[in-house]
């Protein structure tokens, strides 16, 4: 898949996903990403990408003309489709399962053209006229993009096949797409007094997953509560929850949550 991200700083791009997993996929060939600077498209000797805005008011909106011409040289650039988005405290607040939707365009190699705003905002025509969909990473306002558009290209890439090595696998996220991961423990198996929950070494998968699925759902109980308002909970579910509801009750009774060092005596 392929990320172009139209930016004022296109060093804040080239420098994050020079780094780490991103890096690897880079060079694996299984991502691409690729800054595009909006002031190559500039008309002036200044290379103005922003003005003040009709009707007055505080800040400066970034023009269209700089960003159109961006805009219509990556769509040229990509030899594919193009899935524009502008990112925005305006959008759709981004999640996991927007990740996963936009990680599936890479079947279709579909590439994304992510717009980073500045100052106060970009022109509404070309909000109108050019980008598919807006995207917000959350309700409160940064001072530019990018951040925004770096998240989404590490959210994205890490459920695109292959970019996670073995020892990492997005495939844990269907479990915990909805839940809080389970507790995790790595040596030592003693540390400051705090063991390791047995059930852990056991080498027994079907304790193991039970005990999993049992610290992500009281994680969840516990920590995002609202993600199980909607939950259809299976048999297995019921049943964890069931075996685990009066200790529950006793915790929000004495407002403990230590449930995890409590789940270490399983
Ligand atoms: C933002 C967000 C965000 C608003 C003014 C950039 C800034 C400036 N983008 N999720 N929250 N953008 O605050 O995506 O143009």
């Amino acid at each position: 898949m392929e990320f172009y991200v139209l930016t004022i700083f296109p060093e804040m791009i080239d420098a994050c996903s020079g780094i780490g997993v991103l890096k690897k996929a880079i060079e694996q060939k299984k991502i691409s990403v690729q800054a595009v600077n909006i002031r190559d498209y500039t008309f002036d000797r200044h290379k103005s990408v922003d003005d003040t805005p009709y009707g007055g008011g505080v800040g400066m909106v970034m023009k269209p003309g700089p960003l159109m011409k961006a805009i219509q040289d990556t769509q040229k650039k990509s030899d594919h489709q193009c899935k524009t988005i502008f990112l925005s405290p305006q959008g759709k607040t981004f999640n996991q399962n927007i990740a996963r939707e936009l990680a599936l365009y890479h079947e279709t190699q579909t590439d994304l053209i992510l717009i980073c705003g500045r100052y106060e905002g970009i022109d509404e025509r070309i909000c109108n006229e050019f980008i598919d969909d807006e995207l917000s990473i959350g309700d409160y306002v940064l001072t530019g993009g990018e951040l925004p558009a770096l998240i989404i290209i590490d959210a994205v890439s890490r459920l695109i096949p292959g970019v996670l090595g073995n020892d990492q696998s997005a495939d844990e996220d269907t479990f915990s797409g909805d839940l809080i991961k389970h507790a995790q423990y790595t040596r030592p198996y003693a540390f400051e007094g705090m063991t390791v929950p047995d059930v852990l070494l056991s080498g027994n998968h079907k304790d193991i997953y039970n005990w999993r699925l049992a610290s992500s759902l009281i994680k969840t109980f516990f920590k995002r509560p609202d993600l199980l308002e909607q939950r259809n909970f299976s048999v297995e579910e019921i049943n964890i929850l069931t075996h685990w509801s009066e200790y529950l009750q006793k915790i929000i009774q004495h407002g403990s949550i230590h449930c995890t060092n409590s789940l270490s005596s399983t």
